[in-house]
């Protein structure tokens, strides 16, 4: 308890700030940082500063001391709120997600492992075989889809760079019996090109052995034997990581008008690695099948056409792989039918560790749409805080204050609303059948988005020099400005990949690289329909992730980076209010402390402190347990602070219930005394 407030480590929770200012919250936060206290609490969210060093406070111990208690019993940690999401799972049958938001580098999925740990070291107290086995492939996945998804960033040298969602489901007993997990666009760019300072996928530095990479390597390897992936699938994906390499190397010529491959000792080596014919991995990365009217030719590539080939067959390859990995992991975890019979009622956590804010130096379609995805869940953030609050407050029957909140709506609708969004306008210029091209999607957007307050161009603002005509754009994103350049948008939005390469990957004789590129078994005459955009794509994933998230119970970890040099020591102050500014903290404890910061059912709130009155303990005679409540709590001088609810009592500040606790710990501590006297008979 001592440590709720206290001057030597701040206030646990910015709810019993003494005003709520940004100095003050600033002040609080830093304090906590130098104290080595990672974690605070607005109400129920934590918030985390990355620390930047091993911190002990992970173990064995710990977890201990998180299990089964309430929120407010131990100081603020992620332990307590992934107790609270499987407590509130398991004794109310809800499903319930955790939700982990912040930037590039904030600690995000360092975050999701560890509550993904607790909650592996919490359940499953039998040891049943089974169990233990989901329990050690829902880990190991983690290693996996981090080899394969995560690369060194100039921002994080672990930095995921594709979405993650992952249901763990559970039975009746609270055990974890499977799971699912949801991947959102891989940012395949990377395969091809990297900006200065940055890697490839660890993956790939994994099969060439680095330095480093070859121990992960191993880790790695024997990950995906225990998740229980075959000796020939595992094979065939270190034949895929080498193929793509090899194709990195492949240069195109000219011999008179015949494009030619240079190096053609590397296509004899693809060939092998593919197990294809050789003539047919040449044929298609020299020459376009095309379909005119009934007549099907062979259409020779530019030495432009195919270097453009050959990196859409890399990236491809690449994220079809991703794809196929975790749709693997899925197939090996996911809950059965016959589980569900076996072990009955079935519910959810859902962790969800996304790639979070970015600005960089040049910002492309990738970074356009992890910032949409982010204003996405900012969005659901705003809604579901107020939401839930003020439901709960309606159905309680108590009275409800509103509060202000900037809403990010429009930026959310600037992006992905029909016809005149961002997406839909770059859709449209995909569609046009004659000049293509990034400018054209520029003007578009000039010309649809002129008045929006939150979009600008050069064409819009003249004056603006920081934003290169025909190329750049800038959208007022709730995190911050953000110039994005249009070079790229069609093409990594069309994301063409010729059919002559699926054709090529489904005709292979390694049956596990066949069953990635299934419409490589059509003819190029049955080829009619035009496949979905990245965007919509993308747009259609995010809808249902937010629709997903939203039927689900949620708890939120705000995580926020110190300083941009990965140092444990520096706290920035500018950079990290930004980040408190934008992830809209402030206004989170103004709603908590407008409203009630705690709340409990009157049964539950009678057994944790029915000792502390006379008129309680050790039994209440009144009629109700809502008035055995307030007669307690009248009895403490709380009436003030206090609203009765239909079944729960609100308490307003958290002071009140530290100050309950505190008399509950004495009592129990006389109890105790008073039990060993009476056990010693010197009573
Ligand atoms: V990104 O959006 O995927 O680029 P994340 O996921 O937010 O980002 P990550 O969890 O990867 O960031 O953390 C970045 C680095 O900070 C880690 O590799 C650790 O070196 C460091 N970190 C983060 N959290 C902790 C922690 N609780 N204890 C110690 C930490 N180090
Ligand atoms: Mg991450």
């Amino acid at each position: 308890m001592a440590e709720h407030e206290s001057l030597e480590y701040g206030k646990a929770d910015f709810v019993l700030l003494d005003s709520v200012s940004m100095e003050d919250f600033m002040a609080n936060l830093k304090l906590r940082f130098e104290k080595g206290r990672i974690y605070s609490y607005i109400g129920e969210v934590v918030v985390s500063v990355n620390p930047y060093r091993a911190m002990n406070i992970y173990g064995r111990d710990t977890i201990e001391q998180y299990k089964g208690r309430e929120l407010y019993e131990r100081p603020p940690h992620l332990f307590a709120i992934a107790d609270a999401a499987y407590k509130a799972m398991k004794r109310r049958n809800k499903d319930t997600c955790i939700v982990i938001s912040g930037e590039s580098g904030a600690g995000k999925t360092e975050a999701s492992k560890y509550i993904m740990q607790y909650i592996a070291a919490i359940t499953n107290p039998n040891q049943r075989a089974e169990i233990e086995r989901v329990k050690n492939m829902l880990l190991k996945s983690n290693c996996v889809l981090e080899a394969f998804g995560n690369a060194k960033t100039n921002r994080n040298d672990n930095s995921s760079r594709f979405g993650k969602y992952m249901d763990i489901n559970f039975d009746f007993k609270g055990d974890p019996i499977g799971g699912h997990i949801s991947n959102y666009l891989l940012e395949k760019s990377r395969v091809i090109f990297q900006q200065d300072g940055e890697r490839s996928f660890h993956s790939f530095y994994q099969v060439t052995s680095g330095i480093n990479d070859g121990a992960d390597f191993k880790a790695v390897a024997d990950a995906m034997k225990v998740i229980g992936f075959t000796g020939d699938e595992i094979q065939t994906v270190y034949k895929i990581l080498a193929t793509i390499l090899h194709l990195g190397n492949l240069t195109f010529g000219v011999d008179g008008d015949v494009t030619l491959i240079e190096n053609v000792k590397l296509v004899s080596v693809i060939r092998e690695l593919l197990s294809t014919k050789e003539e047919n991995v040449e044929k298609a990365l020299l020459y376009r099948t095309v379909a005119t009217g009934r007549d099907v030719i062979e259409k020779q590539h530019t030495t432009q056409e195919a270097s453009y080939g050959r990196d859409a067959l890399a990236k491809a390859m690449y994220e079809r792989l991703f794809c196929w990995i975790v749709g693997r992991i899925n197939d090996i975890i996911e809950v059965k039918n016959y589980d569900v019979k076996v072990h009955g009622k079935n519910t959810v956590i859902g962790v969800l560790d996304i790639y979070g804010f970015e600005i960089f130096q040049n910002n492309s379609f990738e970074q356009f749409c992890i910032n949409y995805c982010n204003e996405k869940l900012q969005q659901l953030f705003i809604q579901l805080v107020l939401k839930q609050e003020q439901e709960e407050y309606q159905r309680e029957g108590i009275p409800w204050k509103h509060i202000d909140y900037f809403n990010n709506q429009i930026i959310v609708d600037l992006v992905e609303q029909q016809h005149k969004g961002i997406f839909a306008v770059l859709d449209e210029a995909c569609m046009n059948v004659g000049k293509v091209t990034d400018e054209v999607f520029l003007q578009g957007l000039n010309g649809k988005l002129a008045k929006h307050a939150h979009f600008t161009s050069r064409k819009l603002s003249p004056a603006d020099k920081s934003l290169e005509f025909d190329r750049d754009f800038r959208i007022r994103h709730y995190a911050g400005d953000v110039v994005y350049s249009v070079v790229g948008f069609i093409d990594k939005n069309k994301d063409t990949l010729f059919q002559d390469f699926k054709r090529l990957l489904y005709n292979s004789s390694n049956q596990v690289l066949k069953v990635m590129w299934p419409e490589g078994k059509l003819r190029i005459t049955e080829v009619t329909k035009r496949p979905l955009t990245a965007a919509t794509l993308f747009k259609t994933s995010m809808i249902s992730l937010v629709e997903n998230l939203a039927c689900k119970e949620p708890y939120y970890v705000r995580c926020i980076k110190p300083n941009d040099v990965k140092s444990p020591l520096i706290f920035e102050q500018e950079r990290c209010r930004h980040q408190v500014e934008y992830l809209g903290l402030l206004e989170n404890v103004r709603v908590r402390r407008a409203g009630f910061a705690y709340r409990q059912t009157y049964p539950r709130f009678l057994q944790r402190y029915k000792m502390i009155s006379k008129f309680t303990w050790p039994n209440h005679d009144l009629p109700s347990d809502k008035d055995a409540v307030k007669k307690l709590l009248q009895g403490c001088g709380f009436e003030h602070d206090v609203a009765y609810g239909k079944t729960k009592v609100f308490i307003r500040t958290p002071r009140t219930l530290f100050s309950l606790e505190e008399q509950r710990a004495d009592m129990v501590q006389r109890i105790v005394l008073f039990l060993q006297k009476v056990w010693r008979g010197t009573l």
